[in-house]
Formats: C-alpha cells, structure tokens, sequence
C-alpha cells in the first residue's frame, strides 16, 4: 500500500489575546516540517484554525463588552494576518465556532453515546451564590487537589499540570466576583476515558513524535486514568445532542476542529478529507507541552471511541521564558509577535532562525534580546551571510556571473552529507539539528573559500580561480534550497541573486547537487542586515520597561480578595462642624457624625473648601483605620475625595449619618 498523505496541524490558538513567541514556538517548526517534507517530495496538507469556545473566550468577551464572537472574529483576523506574516503558511485556518465543526461535533458526539462510551452523571460543581451560576473551568480559582498549588478550575496551571475534572478544585473562589463559592449539584454527561487504558497504552508505545510527549502521556496513564466530564453549562459552545442547557466541554470540539478544517479544506479543493483521518493516517500534531494530556490521552480516546483513525505523530515543543523568567503577559515578561517584533521592521526570517536553532525542540527556550543579537550576527550574519555575499561578489565582479567549469566532487559529497543529517534530523523532529547541519555547510564554504583565496589566484591561474567559484556558487545554491523551510524570504532573495527568476519553494531539495549553470548573476547585495547594539538595547529597554511597569502595578494595585476589601469598613458621616488648624494653610479640622458616635477628623482641604461650605455636607468615610495625629491634632478616620482637587464623594441620595458603604 502506498504511504497515506501527510496532515500536519497546530495547536489552535485561542481567540482572546494577540500572538506571542510563546505561540511561535509551536508554529514556525511546524512549518518548517511542512516546508521541508514537501520539497523532500512529500505531498503534505497543513490545517489549523482559532479556538473560539470555553471559558477563556467567555470570560474575555465579558471583559471586552463584546460578544465571544465578536472576539473571536477579532483575534482569529489578527492569527491568520500575523502567521502569515512570519512566513507560517496554512492552506486552511479555520474556526472552531463555523458550521462545519458544529456538526462534526455533533457527529462524534453522538457516535460515541451510541457506541456507549457515554453516561449521565451528578456532579457537585463550583457555584458562585453572589453572581448565581454554575463556574465552569476558568470561572473558577482554587487549589489543585493533587499537588496543593494555586489552579484554575480546570487545569493546575502553576504546579503539577494536571487536568482537573469538574468538582475537584478545593476551596474555590468565582473568578469574576472573587466570593467564596459553593458547590452545587447538577447532571452532566461523561467520557468512558478509564475503559481506554488498554488501547492507550500500546497506541502511546507506537506512536511517532517527540519523546516527551508519549513519555508524559504513559506516566499519566499509569497512574489513573479518570472518566471526563465533556459537557458544562455555558451558552457559547456546540450544544449537547439533545441538551439545549449543555454545550460540550472546549477540549471535545477543539481537536475535532482539526477534522472539520481538513473538510473545508478538501470541499475546497475539491477532495476527500477522508482519506486523511482513516486509520493509517499521517496525521501529524504539533503543540505545545503544556497540552499533552489533551492530544496523547483524551483525543485519540475520543477517535478510537467515535470510530475514527488516531494520530499518527505527535510532536510537543517546550516551553518559552523571557530574560530566565517564565513567560508572563502580567509580569511583562512577554514578547508579542507584531508589536515588539515584526511592526519594528525586524525580518521574520530572523526570529524564524533563533527559534528553531536555538536549542532542541523539546527544550526550554530561553529568549533575550542579547542572546537573539548575538545569535543573528555571528551564524546568520557573519557564517552565511558572508559566505554567500563574498561568494557572488568576487563571481560578478571577476566573471560577471556563474563561470564555465566542473564542480570538485568532494563539494558535492559535503553537500549530500549535509542533506543525509538534515533528512535524519528531520525525520526525528530534530530541527535544532537540522539548522544546524545547514549553519556547518556554510561554514565549511567560509573555510574553503578564505583557504582557497581566488583573489589571489585569480592573479596567477584564472582557470584555478574560476573552479574554486564554481564551487562556491554550488555551495550557495545548496544553501538557499536546504535553508529555505527556516528562512524562507532570505532562501528567495538567495536564489534571485543566483539569476533564477521562479519561486526556490518549487524546487526539491535533491537539486542541491544539480550542477549550477553557467549564466550572468546581478550585482549582489548583502543578503542580511546586521543587528545593531543599539538596536538591541532599545528592544531589550523596552522589555524591561514593560517589566518594571507591571511590578509597580502589581506592588501598587495587588488583586484582592472580597475578603481583604471587605475589611474596610466604610460609612457616610455628616459633617458638623469646621475649623482651620492653626498655623496651617491646608489643613481643617472636622467634627462628623457617623451615627452612633462623634469623630474628629483631619483633612488637606483649605484651598478647595471654605469651613462653612462643608457643614452639613454627607460625605463618605473610611471609618476603621487607625487613628493619627497631623500637626499635633488627632485624626480619627478618612474621608474620601477624588482627584487632586478633593472633589468630595457624596452619597446621591438622602441617607443618615452612619450609613455602611458596601
Ligand atoms: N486552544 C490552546 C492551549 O491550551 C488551546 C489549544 C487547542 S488545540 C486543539 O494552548
Ligand atoms: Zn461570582
């Protein structure tokens, strides 16, 4: 049988905030893959879309003030636009929330309740009494269960990364209002996930990817494998067969987007998306290893259970910090792909290189603007940028062009060892290996270019000077084709001034060794630009700055609990008497009511109020703080004022002194 074309798909990035390089640490390999498998003659289909359902849209939507489409709709222009950008070519980006997946959803579901892999089941789940509702996944705050860390309702984000099924989190909080919650009763619907253990455990054993990946996913297994709870109350969502109340939990019709955008891929085109979801499928996903234990476990459960075919690879990439922190949207320690990148005019080819060179997929990554600097000019810069620039330069200006000659076998024996690595590392998810192989290539035209110095020899032997440029040119030609799944603008650029005028992308990369023509060449340009220090220093400032800014707002403006607010205690007074406190221009001192009993209280407020336009005035307090003394007179509470001019905060309608501010 022949082999099953290739499906390469990305993680869906959720449709609630802009790209970063955490996202892009999944997609540009990808699409490096993608790029190299299909030049290595493979036919390949690349599919991703946003995810539009969940709580993370909805909580956001209700921050926002728009609908979770709206948002949706919002963020899922700004992936397409920005992937693009980067050079991450989808031939379909899909949305989970179009019809397509709505009914592929509806389909699996009911598929799976037919061949009964479903039951009905009480749950006690997190109710907030203050904003009356159930508080599905994120609705909720608490602490995980397993390990004793801080989690959300539906995952322990910060410690032990375990899913955490409805019910679980211990001490829960409501999200929105901050209130205790309680946990109520109400009847769901849930996933068989425990009778999978036996097919599991031998599909992870076979499966193709990353090691961590499978790795993670048996561990899991191993150690107990829980039913899913696969519905939640929630308007936005793919509604429930049959349950008007009940949408399907977002990890159910999240990944069978992967299915629904190969069919609108395939309507298209005009062909069968089935052939790509059977059972000897190459169904390949990339994700990030923070969602192993959706891909590896739960989603080929839900395959195998609803009759379809499982992944065939899975490929997880580690994690991204910033400056050695943990990458943090509200620590500042962030790096968004348009914003701090691509709208400072930097070349997506760069990022592109540093992240796929920059250590071992699996690997953490750890991102500086120094390091990024570095990395740019010594390998890209000075290794091949120079090779390829010195290369062109000498062959225009001494031969106007590709001159007349053999190439050395032995150039064309480093080029096939050059493309046997970067195939085996290919063939391994090993990209960092691959960048790699490509870089040493280079290198090793640098060396025999500076070795062979045919500026010199041009002087005595042309013919001598002329092969050693032919050799040269060779070595570029196979650099542009091998580097271009990493740095796929700068491989075209390389190609035009090699005097081709077709896309470098039609051509596989066997032609490295396809002995270069003789032709005329334009007059190079350097191919890349040279990072600059204070480039880099200004890029970094302004990290650091986005960092300071949100420890000062964290210091200054901590979260709360309704708890801690609820210390304060807060009432009107009325104010019965003024007076100036001798010797000061600023201060009054005032005598308030705050029904049950009589307060002195000092306040800054000379310049804005005579005395006597204050007597009388209800005004609000915070009544618990301890006293003080300012200028030798005892003040005893605050009343507050907004703004630098004091503009005193009154209560809208009559109320008597005392009354509780809540
Ligand atoms: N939307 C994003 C995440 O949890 C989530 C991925 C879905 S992939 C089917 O990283
Ligand atoms: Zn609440």
């Amino acid at each position: 049988m022949s082999t099953p074309p290739l499906l390469v798909t990305c993680g869906l990035p959720y449709t609630n905030g802009p790209c970063h390089l955490g996202h892009l640490r999944t997609y540009v390999p990808a699409d490096m893959y993608v790029r190299y498998m299909r030049r290595a003659g493979e036919q390949v289909v690349f599919v991703c879309g946003s995810d539009n359902h969940g709580t993370p849209i909805v909580v956001s939507a209700e921050q926002a003030g728009v609908s979770p489409r709206e948002l949706s709709e919002k963020y899922h222009g700004h992936f397409d636009a920005t992937f693009k950008r980067m050079g991450v070519n989808f031939d379909h980006f899909g949305m989970t929330d179009n019809p397509t997946n709505h009914k592929r959803t509806t389909a699996i579901v009911e598929s799976l309740i037919k061949n009964g892999y479903v039951y009905k089941q009480i749950v006690h789940q997190a109710f907030c009494t203050r904003c009356k509702r159930f508080l599905p996944d994120r609705y909720v705050e608490g602490i995980c269960p397993h390990c004793g860390t801080p989690a959300r309702g539906d995952e322990c984000d910060q410690g032990c990364g375990k899913h955490l099924e409805p019910g679980e989190i211990k001490e829960p909080v409501c999200k929105v209002c901050s209130t205790k919650a309680e946990f109520r009763d109400q009847e769901h619907y849930f996933f068989k996930l425990s009778s999978f253990k036996d097919f599991l455990l031998p599909y992870l054993d076979s499966v193709k990817g990353t090691t961590n990946a499978k790795n993670y996913a048996i561990g899991w297994i191993k150690e107990e494998l829980h039913d899913w709870c696969i519905t939640r109350t929630l308007d936005w969502g793919v509604k429930f067969p049959g349950r008007d109340d009940l949408v399907v939990y977002v990890w159910v019709d999240a990944p069978i987007g992967y299915i629904s955008f190969t069919e609108e891929w395939a309507n298209k085109e005009g062909t069968d998306w089935k052939q790509y979801w059977c059972s000897t499928n190459r169904v390949t996903h990339f994700i990030g290893g923070d969602i192993i234990y959706h891909h590896c476990i739960f989603w080929p459960a839900l395959l195998k259970g609803a009759g379809y075919g499982v992944p065939y690879a899975i490929v997880a990439s580690g994690m991204v910090k910033v400056d050695d922190h943990k990458f943090s949207k509200s620590r500042g320690y962030v790096v968004w792909t348009n914003e701090d990148y691509l709208d400072k005019g930097l070349p997506a080819d760069y990022l592109r290189y540093y992240l796929l060179s920059y250590t071992n997929h699996t690997k953490e990554l750890n991102f500086s603007w120094k390091v990024f600097g570095e990395r740019i000019n010594n390998e890209v810069v000075n290794i091949f940028g120079n090779f390829v620039y010195r290369t062109l330069f000498f062959a225009h200006k001494e031969f106007c062009g590709i001159p007349e000659g053999a190439v050395d076998p032995a150039i064309t024996a480093e080029i096939e060892k050059t493309q046997k690595n970067v195939d085996i590392f290919m063939q391994d998810y090993e990209f960092k290996g691959a960048v790699d192989a490509v870089m040493s290539l280079a290198a090793f035209g640098n060396a025999y270019i500076q070795s062979n110095a045919p500026w010199k020899l041009i002087k005595t032997d042309r013919t001598a000077a002329s092969n050693v440029i032919k050799n040269c040119i060779q070595l570029v030609k196979a650099l542009a084709l091998i580097i271009e799944p990493v740095m796929p603008e700068k491989a075209q650029e390389c190609w035009a001034m090699l005097g081709y005028s077709d896309a470098i992308a039609s051509h596989p990369i066997s032609e490295a060794v396809k002995e270069v023509r003789t032709a005329g060449i334009p007059a190079p340009k350097p191919l890349f630009a040279k990072m600059e220090d204070t480039q880099v220093s200004e890029l970094d400032n302004l990290l650091q700055k986005r960092v300071t800014e949100a420890n000062k707002k964290m210091e200054k403006n901590p979260i709360i609990t309704i708890e801690e607010f609820q210390k304060l205690e807060i009432k009107t007074g009325r104010i019965l008497a003024a007076e100036p406190v001798p010797k000061s221009n600023k201060l009054l001192k005032l005598q308030v009511d705050i029904g049950n009993e009589k307060r002195q209280i000092v306040v800054g407020m000379q310049q804005f109020y005579k005395p006597e336009e204050m007597v009388g005035k209800d005004v609000v307090i915070v009544t618990n703080l301890a006293p003080v003394k300012i200028f030798g007179v005892e003040s005893n509470g605050m009343i507050l004022a907004a703004g630098d001019a004091a503009s005193l905060l009154v209560p809208l309608k009559p109320v008597e002194p005392g009354t509780k501010i809540r």
